[in-house]
């Protein structure tokens, strides 16, 4: 048996026999758990930071992290960088499952806090930005060797906090669907909190950063929350196959992906407030920042950025599925919003205004039937004074849409970009320069026309009270892709 499953067998109190067996067949990586009947079993809460600090476990939560940070063996489940190395060679970001096997990774990792500090009762804190979007100090103070102490670009994260994925319209969860609370969530907050902290957080190796954990169970709580929620938001059931294998952590760790269904049923927990934020720390925003995080396309309309020169890339095949339709070579970013035109064709326009409208298309001269649009940023790459982090941008589409009203666009925001994503996509795929797709919602495309000018994507910098100067990421292309794949597989 794995060493770790043993230790964690081990402190396994509170929970009854049965529950018990369940959960050693877990730590076993058996993928066949039938989940807890609620109320059979004490949840254990894990509680807000500022809460947390009080209690006696504050000091048994620093006592395992000085432990595990002292401990180089990164073979050794009771050192950090065993953890950190997890995260490193294993996490799903901008892929499916994102949420649940970070759920089941704080969950081994609470389980190894515990084994470590010797005390039974501990349990992972969270860190409610949206009620205080600075770190809290005790991670921030740089005295006495302080062990949540470590080197960041910035220490409060307003900048990255938004309600978007908190709209009622987003009613679905996996990545893959449309309206879907899952990747828009992962889009923001979740990546521009790392950005903007920045240094180890901007990068996959960030749970070397003890604030990495915090940050987390809080992005764990909102999706509790999102359930919590209702008004139609829906997780595919548990009898879905969407439910069926199991994550990985190690070879010798694994989880089943049923398990990571609720916090409730096999994981045993719950959260000290499980509700969605209602609004954005206002009270801490200058009026710009309210009008920059916000982001709702209204806002957009009013800070359209300059317009780059680029060389402009030619429509073409380029794999079997996709097809570009028009974009630019070459795009800079660096402190400044920019607009990148894509010079896309009247045929092509009325063939996106077509797929908008639910129904396949097809191109001039061209036999295939497309049915969805991505927007690409191909050959991305980080700049040295970029990799630190400590901004993000918010990428949105200017859509020039047919109506009464003359010269009338449509802005939507398609996503983010920062050095986390990059970091990441890097490292998965080996390093180099990556390839980043982002899916647009077809209905993005209804009425859409060439009348009134071209498309445009903007990047839109959002920058944390420090942020780097100058060049921080290049594009080696930015284009506008239909794809014969479904929009919702
Ligand atoms: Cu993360």
């Amino acid at each position: 048996m794995h060493k770790l499953s043993r230790e964690l067998m081990m402190t396994h109190v509170e929970v009854s026999r049965r529950n018990f067996m369940q959960r050693s067949a877990l730590l076993l990586g058996a993928s066949t758990i039938a989940p807890t009947v609620f109320g059979q079993t004490t949840l254990t809460v894990r509680p807000e930071w500022q809460s947390f600090k009080t209690t006696p476990r504050y000091d048994s939560f620093i006592k395992a992290v000085k432990l595990m940070k002292a401990n180089t063996n990164a073979n050794d489940p009771r050192s950090w960088s065993y953890w950190t190395n997890i995260h490193l060679y294993q996490c799903p970001h901008s892929a499916p499952y994102f949420l649940a096997w970070h759920r089941g990774y704080l969950y081994y990792f609470e389980r190894q806090l515990r084994s470590v500090s010797g005390d039974t009762k501990l349990v992972l804190p969270y860190w409610d930005y949206y009620t205080n979007p600075a770190l809290p100090a005790e991670f921030t103070n740089p005295n006495g060797g302080n062990p949540l102490y470590i080197q960041r670009v910035n220490t409060n994260v307003r900048q990255a906090l938004t309600m978007a994925p908190f709209s009622s319209t987003l009613i679905n969860f996996p990545r893959g669907t449309s309206k879907a609370f899952e990747p828009s969530f992962e889009g923001a907050p979740h990546n521009p909190v790392h950005d903007i902290i920045g240094s180890w957080m901007a990068d996959l190796q960030s749970p070397t950063d003890p604030i990495f954990w915090l940050h987390h169970a809080n992005v764990d709580r909102l999706w509790v929350a999102w359930v919590n929620a209702g008004g139609g938001r829906k997780m595919p059931a548990l009898t879905n196959t969407y439910w069926s294998g199991s994550h990985t952590y190690m070879s010798s760790l694994t989880m089943a992906r049923s398990s990571t269904y609720s916090t409730r049923t096999t994981l045993a927990y719950s959260y000290q407030s499980e509700s969605l934020p209602s609004k954005l720390p206002l009270a801490q925003l200058t009026p710009a920042d309210v009008h920059r995080v916000q982001a709702t396309p209204e806002d957009l309309r009013a800070v359209l950025p300059a317009v780059g020169a680029f060389r402009l890339s030619p429509p073409r095949q380029t794999s079997e599925q996709t097809f570009a339709l028009g974009g630019a070579f070459d795009v800079g970013l660096d402190e400044r919003s920019i607009s990148v035109q894509l010079p896309v064709s009247t045929e092509s326009t009325q063939t996106l205004a077509q797929i908008a409208t639910g129904s396949t298309a097809l191109l001039p001269g061209n036999p295939k039937r497309y049915r969805s649009i991505e927007l690409v940023l191909d050959d991305v790459e980080v700049s040295e004074i970029g990799k630190a982090g400590g901004y993000y941008y918010q990428v949105v589409l200017s859509i020039p849409v047919a109506t009464a009203a003359a010269s009338r666009s449509r802005t939507i925001l398609i996503g983010t970009l920062g050095p986390f994503k990059i970091n990441g996509a890097a490292h998965h795929h080996g390093g180099g320069p990556v390839q980043l797709r982002y899916r647009i919602d077809r209905s993005a495309f209804d009425k859409a026309s060439s009348r009134s000018g071209a498309m445009s994507v903007w990047f839109v910098r959002v920058s944390g009270d420090q942020s780097p100067k100058g060049g921080v990421i290049g594009l080696g292309e930015v284009r506008l892709e239909t794809s014969t794949e479904e929009q919702d597989p």
